[in-house]
């Protein structure tokens, strides 16, 4: 069987030199993030920090799946059939499967009640204007009370004391679940997997249809069955060979302060109220490790699994366009993975194949895109400057720039103003397409009037041989 925990990403990565290890002393408040954010964004590499101020016993990992070189790492594919491959797998989904206490790594250690202490959890100080501590990456387990099926979903958590956090819910299926709980006057129980392998991670962060098991998406993505162990306080299962795993309840009606937050936009989310999460157990492995997910400005991995679930979702989606036949090569979120601006990359056969499928990215499962850019194959459309040259050259703006006012966009869109008299969840926003692709494949001698002047025979020219022994 497959491998399931983060242990195994993480060697992976080593074993590609992709992970840095930091042996020198870090602090989770002072300067973990910072050291985090730097070296991927400087060095492109992943984090393992060994020696923690303040918290011997554990250790912590960030930046694990920050780009789209590091899924395929936990995949085990090539980088170009990421997105293809996740979308294949996705369609396979595999129930779980139980194990007993005795084999789930994540029961080495188990607190409750009065032991439960997660100021010893080194929960990372991530934005410089958070108000402190945040758990970013809490993968959270709930049941539909009616039908029992799981939901997985992800949920800030600022944490507020020994055994309590804040836990922002935005208008997805685990707030209708919270809903059905708050009219039953029941709380809602809730099991937070924190540091499960990134595939298991990539199908919480995943919007599956309502009803669905995020769980059996993750068997699917990893071809085995997920290993679930039962919980302690609560009614739920939980992945086996998960680092830690907060047990709670929240209770309908009761609210705390919570934020800002640096958020997934590269902005911050404004202070406001959330519900309350009251811990009652925590289990985690032996030696643990804190899975301190970066957020704020771009990359990270918040970035990274959210666009990789829309570049995924998206490739899907537009693959039914114009009935199949539209030619798509790759699907990008860029700016650092910013999941507001995605880029299409296709061959455009006929005319107006480009701006059908811009017009669904525009309007797809997710509302984050609000530019859509498409592209030919000739540009690389994880370039920015590539992506720019393309825009600059090939686009008559008044035909090729489109734009649509009025319409849903993604919650925590700061520019676009929230809906008169609704919470900041519901935020109405503009939504803009730019094409540019050459004429389509069928209009050839167009089409040659856009071609890249490039120098003869660049593409078996090698440089090497020209260059003198000192500059080689
Ligand atoms: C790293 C990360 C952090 C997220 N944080 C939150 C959050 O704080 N609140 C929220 O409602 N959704 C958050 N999301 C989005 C949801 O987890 C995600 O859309 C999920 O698939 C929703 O599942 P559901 O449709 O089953 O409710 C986050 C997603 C990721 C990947
Ligand atoms: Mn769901």
């Amino acid at each position: 069987m497959r491998d399931q925990s983060i242990r195994g990403h993480l060697a992976n990565l080593e074993q590609q030199g992709e992970l840095t290890r930091f042996i020198a002393e870090i602090d989770p408040d002072a300067n973990m993030s910072a050291v985090s954010w730097k070296n991927f964004s400087e060095r492109g590499q992943s984090c393992l920090f060994t020696t923690l101020k303040g918290h011997p016993d554990w250790q912590a990992v960030s930046q694990i799946v920050a780009s789209r070189r590091k899924w395929a790492v936990a995949l085990g594919v090539a980088e170009h059939l990421v997105v293809p491959t996740l979308a294949e797998r996705i369609a396979n989904p595999l129930p779980t499967v139980d194990v007993g206490r005795a084999k789930a790594p994540c029961k080495e250690v188990v607190m409750i009640g009065n032991e439960v202490d997660l100021t010893k959890v080194p929960a990372m100080w991530t934005s410089a204007r958070d108000p402190g501590r945040y758990i970013a990456s809490g993968m959270c387990i709930i049941k539909d009370p009616d039908t029992g099926i799981r939901n997985v979903s992800f949920h800030r958590a600022q944490v507020l004391g020994p055994d309590k956090t804040a836990f922002l819910i935005c208008p997805r299926q685990a707030l209708r679940i919270f809903q059905m709980y708050g009219a039953r006057g029941r709380p809602m129980e809730v099991a937070m997997v924190i540091g499960a392998h990134p595939l298991i991670t990539f199908a919480g962060g995943f919007v599956a249809p309502y009803g669905v098991d995020e769980m059996t998406i993750a068997g699917g993505l990893l071809g085995d069955a997920v290993r679930m162990v039962k919980c302690e306080t609560v009614d739920l299962e939980v992945p086996a060979d998960a680092e830690m795993i907060l047990e709670g309840e929240i209770i309908p009606g009761e609210m705390t302060e919570e934020g800002p937050f640096g958020e997934v936009t590269g902005t911050y989310a404004q202070e406001g109220s959330t519900p309350l999460f009251r811990i009652k157990a925590v289990t985690h492995r032996r030696n643990p490790i804190f899975y301190a997910m970066q957020c704020g400005l771009p990359p990270s991995d918040a970035h990274s699994i959210i666009c990789t679930t829309i570049e995924m979702k998206l490739w899907e989606h537009m693959r039914g366009v114009d009935g199949g036949e539209l030619e798509l090569l790759d699907v990008r979120c860029v700016g650092g993975m910013t999941p507001l601006m995605v880029v299409v990359q296709l061959r455009q056969r006929y005319a107006g194949q480009a701006k059908a499928a811009l017009m669904s990215v525009l309007s797809s499962p997710y509302l984050h895109p609000k530019f859509a850019v498409a592209v030919d194959e000739d540009i690389d459309p994880s370039d920015v400057d590539q992506v720019a040259w393309a825009i600059a050259t090939r686009t008559h703006a008044a035909r090729d720039v489109q734009r649509w006012d009025a319409t849903r966009v993604f919650t925590l869109d700061n520019a676009s103003p929230i809906e008169p008299g609704m919470s900041p969840m519901y935020r109405i926003g503009t939504k803009m397409l730019i094409d540019a692709t050459k004429p389509p494949v069928a209009r050839a001698a167009e089409r040659r009037r856009f071609d890249k002047a490039l120098p003869p025979n660049l593409d078996t020219v090698r440089l090497e041989p020209f260059l003198s022994e000192a500059d080689r």
